[in-house]
């Protein structure tokens, strides 16, 4: 072969290779403005991005760059978290307000900038100011790169199902209130599957989300559960689901009429139409494990609907859609029996060993009514105010600096790094706890890592005030799943049973009710890492902490230089 050819050769690999694998960068505009909004007889004012609820869908590649440039013309502060995306050295880009950034004023604009680094499949964004992600929502879509194929057969169609919550009021209004009053916030007043609440709700029928597929066809429905405040079952009447992928990692497949996903999670299931061409109920409804806690309890729906599904005869009704078997509000039976199926596709690369053995308790709690508060700012149970934390530190905000400014810049009096590595207190955290030790305290305290330390967090649910599953998301890390259980966590009889050959990778682990889960990552990502009950009524009332992950060697272990743009408090 000649040099020349040879060349030519060259040059025709690599731009094949151009061709196919070059990452992208998308580049998008976020207008956060206010539109009116007309769901179940009313309309509400709400804080949309581009005037649309959900908000757009973004679609990458593996790989891919993303230039998000946010304009703030609305009445409140706001910020935009990317839900389970990695941000390797890009905390600044993470989103969550006074953690990672200050909030973007009215007025004012601020451009998130970050890469997907080997996550693939249904990951999502929302507001993470206040409530403000009650309607400030939307899907982020990751396909494989150019020329890698999904690892099951390709369907031969895709849609976001993006499960929401909503309120007849402003969702600020309401969470304001309930900060004024102490009390729980009022419950909300419907579910939406793609920002529509469906036929089950007054007013809703003609706007109810159809969903189109036929006879032969399979289709991946991406589901994300979006809502503020509920877990919820979601199901498809005559239609089997396979589990393909859980918070943008794959799965062994398996399958499953029904899943349930906490605020935060993303499940991708294939579904096959092979039943009669006709309309088959998709659904959405409350899994509620606290006891005697009000709760909405209604149901979303859509429709799958075959397109060569017969017309019926001019004038008459279309036939009423099957309705698929629920499980019942509180059957965490069904919620086991589902989560204790999701294993990773082959070995995981879990750590065996672990540097850092932590130890984290969840749950509710109940301040005494202040020194100073009237009556009126106190009713919660029997006078006092509603109150969550970890390890019994209710977790408080900072307002004139994000965390991590104050940490880049050394910014004192901002945080402390004292969060404890276990309990103040050992008790039996499920059982029948004394009054006494109810009441947490309040803290801006965060926990120090080495980089690429090796971390187990046993996170324990506890019954104070209520047990409650509580779907704890931690930022800018997948982490794997190796075990959960009921009752309190035992080191002795519960080590035995951790999972480290193929447990699931997610960002958010649903805490069994009055039980535990065990988690392991390598703190390989610099900055301070928000850990948080994703019911925004649970991390308003403080269930959350923060990782401050050191710097390792050289620059690519080291969290990059903040945005020009980045604002200040
Ligand atoms: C909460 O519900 C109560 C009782 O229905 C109502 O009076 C109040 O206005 C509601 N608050 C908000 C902010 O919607
Ligand atoms: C929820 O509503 C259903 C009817 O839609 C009712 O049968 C059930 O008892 C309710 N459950 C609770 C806990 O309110
Ligand atoms: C679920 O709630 C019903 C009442 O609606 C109750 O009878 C039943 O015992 C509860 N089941 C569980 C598992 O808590
Ligand atoms: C409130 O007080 C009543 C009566 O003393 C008691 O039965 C109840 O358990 C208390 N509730 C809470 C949440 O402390
Ligand atoms: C920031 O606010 C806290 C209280 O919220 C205060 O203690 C601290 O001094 C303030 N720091 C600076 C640098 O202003
Ligand atoms: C829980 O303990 C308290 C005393 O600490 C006792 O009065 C109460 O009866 C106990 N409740 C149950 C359900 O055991
Ligand atoms: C939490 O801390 C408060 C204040 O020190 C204490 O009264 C309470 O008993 C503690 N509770 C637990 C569960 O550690
Ligand atoms: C909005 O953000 C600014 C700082 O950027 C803060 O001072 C102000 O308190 C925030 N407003 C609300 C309502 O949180
Ligand atoms: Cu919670």
């Amino acid at each position: 072969m000649s040099s020349y050819s040879l060349v030519a050769l060259v040059l025709l690999f690599s731009s094949a290779l151009l061709c196919f694998a070059t990452p992208k960068t998308h580049y998008h505009d976020f207008v956060v403005q206010e539109r009116p909004v007309k769901r179940l007889c009313n309309t509400v004012n709400a804080i949309t991005v581009n005037g649309q609820l959900p908000g757009p869908t973004l679609i990458v590649r593996e790989g891919d760059g993303l230039v998000v440039h946010v304009v703030n013309r609305a009445k409140y502060n706001v910020t935009i978290h990317w839900h389970g995306v990695r941000q390797m050295r890009t905390g600044w880009a993470d989103g969550p307000e006074f953690v990672t950034q200050c909030p973007i004023r009215p007025g004012e604009s601020y451009t998130y900038r970050f890469t997907i680094q080997g996550q693939e499949g249904t990951l999502w964004w929302h507001a993470h100011s206040s409530w403000l992600r009650a309607t400030v929502y939307g899907a982020l879509i990751i396909r494989p790169r150019k020329g890698t194929p999904f690892p099951f057969p390709r369907p031969n169609r895709e849609t976001p199902i993006i499960l929401g919550e909503w309120w007849n009021r402003d969702p600020i209004q309401v969470v304001r209130q309930a900060t004024r009053t102490g009390a729980a916030p009022n419950v909300s007043d419907a579910y939406t599957i793609n920002g529509q609440p469906g036929d089950l709700y007054k007013c809703s029928s003609q706007d109810t989300t159809i969903v189109p597929m036929d006879v032969g066809e399979t289709h991946l429905l991406r589901v994300i559960n979006a809502a503020l405040n509920q877990e919820l079952f979601f199901s498809v009447a005559h239609h089997m689901f396979t589990v393909v992928g859980a918070d943008a990692s794959y799965l062994k497949p398996f399958r499953t009429n029904v899943i349930m996903l906490g605020p935060g999670q993303t499940t991708d299931v294939i579904i096959s139409g092979n039943q009669a061409p006709g309309r088959y109920y998709i659904v959405a409804k409350p899994y509620q494990s606290a006891q005697n806690a009000a709760f909405d309890n209604t149901t979303a729906t859509a429709i799958l609907s075959y397109t060569s599904a017969p017309c019926p005869s001019k004038g008459a009704p279309l036939p009423t859609p099957a309705f698929p078997p629920m499980p019942a509000f509180n059957d965490t039976n069904a919620v086991t029996s589902f989560t204790s199926k999701l294993r990773y596709p082959r070995q995981a690369p879990v750590p065996a060993y672990v540097d850092e053995d932590l130890h984290f308790t969840v749950g509710l709690g109940l301040f005494n009514c202040p020194r100073g508060f009237s009556k009126s700012q106190c009713q919660g149970p029997n006078g006092t105010r509603f109150a969550a934390s970890m390890n019994n530190v209710s977790f408080v905000l900072p307002s004139n600096w994000s965390l991590l400014q104050a940490h880049k810049y050394g910014i004192p009096g901002v945080f402390t790094t004292d969060f404890p590595a276990g309990p103040p207190l050992k008790f039996d955290y499920t059982g029948n706890v004394s009054r006494s030790l109810w009441q947490p305290t309040s803290g801006t305290r965060l926990y120090r890592l080495k980089y690429a330390s090796r971390v187990q967090i046993v996170i324990q649910g506890t019954s104070i005030v209520t047990g409650e599953n509580h779907p704890m998301h931690l930022h800018g890390y997948d982490f794997f799943i190796v075990a959960e259980g009921f009752g309190n966590f035992n080191p002795k009889r519960d080590t035995k049973k951790f999972n480290l050959v193929d447990p699931p990778m997610r960002n958010t682990v649903p805490i069994p009710v009055n039980g535990w889960a065990v988690i392991r990552f390598v703190a390989d990502n610099p900055g301070v890492w928000l850990m948080h009950c994703h019911l925004d009524v649970h991390i308003t009332w403080g269930l959350a902490m923060a990782f401050l992950v050191e710097d390792g060697v050289g620059e690519y272990e080291t969290l990059q230089a903040p945005p020009e743009d980045l604002p200040i408090c």
